[in-house]
């Protein structure tokens, strides 16, 4: 096969990792249809995937991991920064000496009996002056598959390329050679202690061995976008966050653009594409998982999604919860560890629907009645974002859209209120980098009753330093001045003392965005209290809705007390990061401190 490119760069890389991984054969993807079609083919004609029902799932098709590798393997993945000290205490280090040098042995013949795939991608719209181009070398052609719609795999890319343009090397492997006339399994996939996912921040680098799984193979996604790009944003000015961005516009159509921090399982995917309840506001969908954010020439801040498609949660997405996430699925889409029924058709936990029964993700036959869940709980579709019903217009637009406002929250069933905003962007970075969840009750079995803090729900995925990456939202407060986004902290999780929601969520999370943009535009004015700027219950558009005063009472209380419990386990989770903690993360909490009494 001829090289498509004269990058020097890259035909080196190229040249070096075959010659250490010696592969049968070497393909460059072009990110053609043809192409996704062959290597479909050729995977449903070995056993590895499942074409499904042509009439109710067009050209999709399913597959089942290794009940060994079914999600990101955060005990396994490294920030391999020259100094310890700049990978700090929420990431796991090794010397990258060290680690490179694990690495190459078992690099060396991994791909033996295989294909290697070079796939040229950018995340962001190709050419756009926010995006960035990655190369991945894998030998998995599931991952190509899932990379041409998750990124942009074209040979656009390597045209902006150029011959001599820089690029981020993603390097994959399965890490299971085959031996001659070896039959391959349907996922072949190394063991746990074998796995590693590596990044080198200080070269822009990543080693990824082992699994074939979503995060720890698709490398443009937490790899690139999150861990890599968070380094790169600190040294550069620029932000990679882990938020989806919404557009919002009222009857009018004034647009407000809105970028949110959650955690997993808060609901991220459901209030990227939210049917607003509030009558005359729509939501439209830009991204629903990551943001890359940079200064614009007017000073304020333009967000894109780097991303090309969602690779969601399938268990708990129904009708109800998230029907535009739904009617993305309607063709074109891959399938990871759902149930497949008697009918090629797909089903999961929570989907609303009844299922007879089918083939389970453990490739075994299953029943409802069989005891045991049909699909894993982290089982996954893979939708192309431009087949969301809501997603906006200008969701690829190179310039991005300038963001208005920024939403933390976690997961409280008690304490934190529905919805506060901070005084300035000074508190509200204190705000993010406090945000927290209670614990799960694995957890509190573990007698961990204090709180799980996850900073900018960015824990997993902040590439250097946390205290640092800290800082670099102080700086980039300072540098948007006046022109910074304003800032909220929202729980939609808030209980009554027997157990009842006090929110409904879903949906009628558009009231609370609304009170948001209606902040912004200075139409309404707030109630001060020690932790924030709070709704009066008259602004709030409750229309449709059976809240009491009560009710609207207890979701808006701020207890006091149990808001110095939340501070006191808020400073010993500060302390971790030492004299790398910034300052004003201090004189927040203490002002906090001294406004709670
Ligand atoms: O388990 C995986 O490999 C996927 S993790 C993931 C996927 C999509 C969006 N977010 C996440 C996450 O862990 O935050
Ligand atoms: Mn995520």
């Amino acid at each position: 096969m001829s090289v498509p490119t004269k990058n020097q760069k890259l035909i080196d890389w190229v040249s070096e990792i075959e010659a250490m991984c010696t592969p049968d054969q070497v393909v460059w993807c072009d990110g053609s249809k043809e192409e996704y079609d062959r290597l479909m083919n050729e995977m449903v004609e070995s056993g590895m995937a499942i074409r499904l029902n042509e009439e109710k799932r067009p050209n999709s098709f399913a597959f089942n991991s290794d009940p060994s590798d079914v999600a990101r393997v955060e005990g396994r993945t490294y920030i391999a920064s020259v100094k310890e000290e700049n990978a700090g205490p929420t990431n796991n280090w090794i010397d990258p000496v060290e680690l490179k040098k694990t690495m190459t042995k078992l690099y060396t013949g991994c791909m033996k009996g295989r294909t290697l795939y070079v796939i040229p991608f950018s995340m962001g719209p190709i050419g756009s002056d926010i995006a960035k181009i990655g190369i991945e070398i894998t030998d998995s052609p599931y991952v190509v598959v899932n990379m041409h719609i998750m990124t942009r795999v074209s040979n656009k890319v390597l045209e902006v390329l150029g011959d001599d343009g820089d690029f981020i090397p993603c390097l994959h492997s399965v890490g299971k050679p085959l031996a001659e006339g070896e039959k391959d399994s349907r996922w072949p996939c190394a063991p746990l202690e074998d796995k590693y996912i590596a990044h080198f921040p200080e070269e822009n680098l990543i080693w990824s061995y082992g699994s074939g799984y979503g995060g720890n193979a698709l490398l443009g996604k937490k790899c690139l976008a999150l861990r890599i790009a968070s380094a790169m944003a600190g040294r550069e000015g620029w932000m990679a966050e882990h938020m989806l961005i919404l557009r919002f516009t009222n009857p009018e159509g004034k647009k407000y653009h809105i970028a949110a921090a959650f955690p997993s399982a808060c609901g991220k995917t459901n209030l990227a594409m939210l049917q607003s309840k509030v009558p005359g506001w729509k939501v439209e969908t830009i991204g629903d998982d990551i943001a890359w954010m940079k200064p614009g020439a007017d000073g304020r801040l333009y967000a894109i999604n780097p991303e090309a498609g969602f690779f969601g949660v399938a268990p708990g997405t129904s009708q109800e919860s998230n029907p535009m996430a739904l009617a993305s699925l309607k063709e074109n889409c891959i399938y990871t560890n759902v149930v497949v029924t008697e009918d090629k058709d797909v089903w999961w936990e929570d989907m609303g629907v009844d299922c007879a029964g089918g083939i389970d993700w453990k490739n075994n036959p299953w029943t409802p009645e069989s005891g045991e869940k049909g699909a894993h709980p982290n089982s996954r579709f893979t939708a192309p974002a431009a087949q969301c019903p809501v997603i906006c217009g200008d969701w690829e637009n190179p310039n991005g859209v300038p963001i208005d406002i920024f939403v933390f929250g976690g997961k409280r069933t008690t304490t934190m209120p529905l919805v506060h905003e901070a005084f300035d962007f000074e508190q509200g970075v204190y705000m993010g980098a406090t945000a927290s969840s209670e614990p799960t009750a694995a957890a509190l079995d573990l007698g961990n009753v204090s709180l799980r803090f996850d900073p900018f729900a960015m824990t997993p995925f902040i590439g250097y330093h946390a205290g640092d990456y800290m800082q670099h939202w102080f700086d980039m407060g300072e540098k948007l001045g006046d022109k910074a986004p304003r800032c909220f902290y929202v729980n939609w999780f808030r209980k009554t003392d027997d157990g009842k929601w006090l929110w409904p969520g879903f949906g009628d999370n558009s009231r609370v965005l609304k009170w948001m943009c209606d902040r912004v535009d200075g139409k309404i004015d707030a109630v001060e209290t020690p932790i924030g700027l709070m709704p009066k219950k008259e602004d709030f558009a409750l229309e449709g809705l059976d809240i009491s005063d009560a009710d609207w009472d207890e979701l808006m209380k701020v207890d006091k007390a149990a808001f110095k419990a939340t501070l006191a386990d808020a400073e010993k989770y500060l302390a971790k990061f030492g004299d790398k903690l910034p300052v004003k993360i201090t004189e927040q909490l203490q002002a906090l401190k001294s406004r709670l009494g």
